[in-house]
């Protein structure tokens, strides 16, 4: 167990493995299959902030407490007019902010699911980079049979991920699919025996882990940009500046600010 800053979570576990460079963030409300109402959000949130900000987090494993669901959308109980409505008493659909959130973290988030990932709970794990799943995982879009629909990235990044007929055939009839379907449809990385999953999980964090954090930072950004628009461009914009402070030419500018004298570029070579 590792902190997260701020009052203690209630629906969400925060984890570390010591050493290990690999934070797990789980959903925890499995008597409602995983559903998340706006409280869970907003814990999530700080947990992947916790994640994003730590030095020795390299990889962040998501998934839902027990072996019956990932996540099963927003807590229907908690719906009303304008959103899911929580303590505040204010309507909220601030899983869309999480969504943004893990899609431009600049570390991989790999989605662990056994049971079902449905509605809500299905689009987070399709905005996570990875998805690694138990054979009991059931994969599927419930919107148009309980009057919701999610029109931004669960439908923009299912479109790119399983193509376009899929896509429509996903959400227009809203059936659900075995994990060997998803697999089949590139929805998911892997199918696993349940009783392997965090195992198999762990194999290929440590595998990402051994490989270059740039590297994977960039090209995280870099297989968003197109699809991000000029957000995408932003986040792959920041990665460049990053990259461009830490050169000998770059603080060069920032040395001869501080020093009150005119930048020395000359000895900066133009590469071809
Ligand atoms: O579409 C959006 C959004 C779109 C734009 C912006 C924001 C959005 C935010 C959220 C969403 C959505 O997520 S809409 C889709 C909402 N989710 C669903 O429609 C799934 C509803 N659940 C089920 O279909 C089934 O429960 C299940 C297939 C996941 C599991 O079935 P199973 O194993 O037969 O269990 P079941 O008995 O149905 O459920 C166990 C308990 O969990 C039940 O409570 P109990 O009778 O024991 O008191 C059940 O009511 C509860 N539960 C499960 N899912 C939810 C839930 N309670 C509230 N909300 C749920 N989503």
């Amino acid at each position: 167990k590792a902190e997260v800053p701020g009052p203690e979570l209630e629906d969400v576990l925060y984890e570390k493995a010591e050493g290990e460079g690999i934070a797990k963030i789980t959903i925890n409300r499995p008597e409602r299959r995983n559903a998340f109402r706006p409280e869970t959000v907003k814990e999530l949130s700080r947990a992947f902030n916790e994640a994003r900000d730590d030095p020795d987090v390299g990889v962040i494993i998501f998934t839902g407490q027990g072996s019956l669901a990932f996540c099963s959308g927003g807590d229907q109980h908690f719906r009303g007019r304008g959103g899911y409505v929580g303590n505040d008493r204010v309507p909220r659909l601030n899983v869309l902010d999480l969504q943004v959130q893990i899609r431009r973290l600049p570390k991989p988030v790999v989605a662990m699911v056994a049971g079902y990932a449905v509605g809500g709970g299905h689009v987070l794990h399709m905005v996570c980079d990875l998805t690694i799943a138990a054979d009991n995982a059931v994969f599927g879009q419930t919107g148009p049979k309980v009057g919701s629909f999610d029109a931004g990235y669960g439908c923009s990044i299912m479109a790119r991920t399983i193509g376009q007929k899929k896509a429509r055939e996903m959400w227009f009839l809203a059936r659900m699919y075995t994990a060997k379907e998803a697999l089949d449809m590139g929805l998911i990385n892997t199918v696993v025996p349940v009783a392997r999953l965090e195992e198999e999980t762990l194999i290929w964090c440590r595998e990402m882990l051994r490989n270059s954090p740039m590297a994977l930072r960039v090209l995280k950004s870099s297989l968003n940009a197109v699809d991000d628009g000029g957000a995408g461009l932003q986040e792959l914009g920041g990665n460049a500046t990053l990259l461009f402070y830490g050169s000998e030419e770059g603080s060069e500018g920032r040395e001869a600010y501080v020093e009150g004298r005119a930048p020395d570029f000359s000895k900066f070579k133009r590469l071809p």
